[in-house]
């Protein structure tokens, strides 16, 4: 009895057979050839970021009631900006509103991982940092998270780049990074009501 594996071998032979038997030009084949190692390049290369370098697609969808974020465990005023976890692991949860970022500057140290959290409390934003790779839109309705390192202190806009009304071009936010030795983390460092 004939294996799966076996029986898609065997599809895979009467293919290539049928394949050879239709008469291609020899220029055509060519650029079959090279269109196919394109795409086997790009397919290679995703493999490798997606097993050896962790880049994936968001998957973790995490909703939030937008109306009521000043009411949230984790998005009221009060814990909004730079936090540190029981775990060492650097926060930075802000509210996107038209027009601003909220809180509108931050300081964070450099060479440290940081998870960036943003929420929209009225209609679609996006969050750019020009000259990184970092740029996502955030959804009313869901938590935007990104995670990053910056790797030398510097001073770093943080922009809207969706269309969001007629202020949209002055909304923007400053993130300072700061080298790691001389930053200090926020005395509050803990997370009201948070559920672990
Ligand atoms: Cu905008």
């Amino acid at each position: 009895m004939q294996t799966e594996f076996s029986k898609g071998i065997n599809i895979i032979k009467d293919l290539c057979v049928q394949f050879n038997t239709i008469h291609i030009d020899p220029l055509e084949r060519k650029w079959i050839a090279i269109s196919l190692m394109i795409v086997g390049l790009f397919v290679g290369i995703i493999t490798i970021d997606a097993l050896f370098h962790g880049i994936n697609p968001p998957s973790k969808v995490e909703t939030i009631d937008s109306a009521s974020l000043h009411l949230s465990q984790e998005f009221a005023e009060d814990n909004l900006g730079v936090q540190v976890d029981d775990k060492g692991a650097v926060i930075i949860r802000m509210v996107a509103g038209r027009y601003s970022f909220f809180p509108k500057h931050v300081d964070v140290p450099a060479e440290t991982p940081l998870t960036f959290r943003w929420v929209s409390m009225d209609v679609l934003h996006g969050v750019h940092i020009p000259m990184t790779n970092m740029s996502t839109m955030i959804v009313p309705g869901y938590v935007a998270e990104i995670s990053t390192t910056f790797p030398k202190p510097g001073e770093y806009p943080l922009l809207c780049n969706e269309y969001c009304g007629l202020g949209h071009n002055h909304m923007w936010s400053n993130i300072s990074v700061i080298a790691k030795e001389d930053w200090h983390a926020p005395v509050k460092s803990h997370v009201k009501g948070e559920q672990q």
